[in-house]
């Protein structure tokens, strides 16, 4: 019995290192992805942080991921927004201030020439985003679905309402302030003075339309994500370290039904085993020659 568990570990432990071997070396042939692009008929394009990196938006992990002498994940929870609004406050600020003065790069409007390509060969093309920067929409894309929220819209603490706000500053006493030098002077800003909530009668506390670590994410922007990943034939997951939850499951659950999922990175990252294809560099070159027509 003891042998015959032996003998079966062994088999498991050889077919799962074959399975990983296999599943490990993921295609770089341009020309194969191109023609299952061109036969696909619902693609998602699922994005993280560095397909704006070459517009100048830093992304979470490495270098950019600090802003003075904090780590942004650090920032972004509801537990810092309450000890210190100001504070967070300033982050959001510089990142709005930051966002306003860049442009959409060329892995945006490729994926926008794509969604618009398709669309008028009646197949379908969503863009899913973890981003808060509002560039893929400024590059023409649209149903874009933001996992995370919207760094030009702010939400009331008090009465729940919601709203586009491209004010830079937001508010007066945020003007000059969010500097991310690591001995930046922080503006310690009286919450009075922070931004302050329109609707008639309420004045609450405004923070940012953002889902911070530890909170859900919207329900309903869930499903849609959701419907768009069951149904597709073709994924292309750009950008992403893929370490952040639950968006990390959503290209490798894709790849679980036996549908080819494209990586466009820098780098390998956790999942790329899990990928049909991984496009190495800077999905500004990267994409534009995969997407093109
Ligand atoms: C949730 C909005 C249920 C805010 C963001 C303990 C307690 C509570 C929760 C958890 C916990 N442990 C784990 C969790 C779950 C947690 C999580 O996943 N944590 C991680 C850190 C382990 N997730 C959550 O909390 C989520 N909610 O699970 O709800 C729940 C509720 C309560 C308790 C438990 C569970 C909410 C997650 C959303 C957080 N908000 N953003 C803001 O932006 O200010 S996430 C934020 O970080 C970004 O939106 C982005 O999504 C993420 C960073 O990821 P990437 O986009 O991948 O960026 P990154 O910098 O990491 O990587 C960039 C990549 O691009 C790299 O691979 C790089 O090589 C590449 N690249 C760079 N340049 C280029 C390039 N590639 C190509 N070309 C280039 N030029
Ligand atoms: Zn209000």
């Amino acid at each position: 019995m003891l042998a015959a568990v032996r003998r079966s570990g062994s088999v498991l432990r050889a077919a799962s290192v074959a399975n990983m071997a296999a599943r490990a070396q993921p295609s770089s042939n341009m020309a194969a992805f191109r023609k299952t692009l061109a036969e696909s008929k619902h693609v998602v394009v699922l994005t993280g942080a560095g397909v704006s990196a070459e517009s100048g938006v830093p992304t979470f992990r490495g270098a950019g991921g600090w802003w003075r002498r904090y780590q942004a994940e650090n920032l972004a929870t509801p537990g810092a927004f309450r000890e210190q609004p100001s504070l967070v406050w300033e982050f959001y600020h510089y990142r709005r201030h930051l966002v306003s003065a860049t442009n959409p790069n060329k892995a945006h409007q490729a994926i926008a020439a794509l969604q618009a390509r398709l669309a008028a060969a009646g197949r379908r093309c969503r863009v899913i985003t973890q981003n808060i920067d509002g560039l893929h929409q400024r590059a023409g894309s649209s149903h874009v679905l933001e996992l995370h929220g919207a760094l030009f819209k702010t939400r009331c603490t008090r009465c729940g309402d919601v709203r586009e706000n491209w004010d830079d500053p937001i508010c007066p006493a945020l003007a000059g302030t969010g500097a991310p030098e690591p001995n930046a002077p922080a503006a310690h800003i009286p919450e009075s003075e922070l931004p302050r909530c329109q609707a008639a009668g309420c004045g609450g506390l405004l923070r940012p339309h953002v889902v911070w670590f530890g909170e859900s994410l919207d329900p309903d922007v869930l499903e849609q994500a959701h419907t768009e990943l069951e149904s597709c034939d073709l994924c292309l997951v750009v950008g992403t370290s893929s370490v952040v939850y639950p968006a990390a499951m959503f290209a490798p659950m894709v790849a679980e039904r036996g549908v080819p999922v494209a990586e466009f990175n820098l780098e390998p990252t956790p999942k790329t085993g899990e990928f049909g294809y991984h496009f190495a560099g800077q999905c500004g070159d990267t994409l534009p020659e995969a997407l093109a027509p």
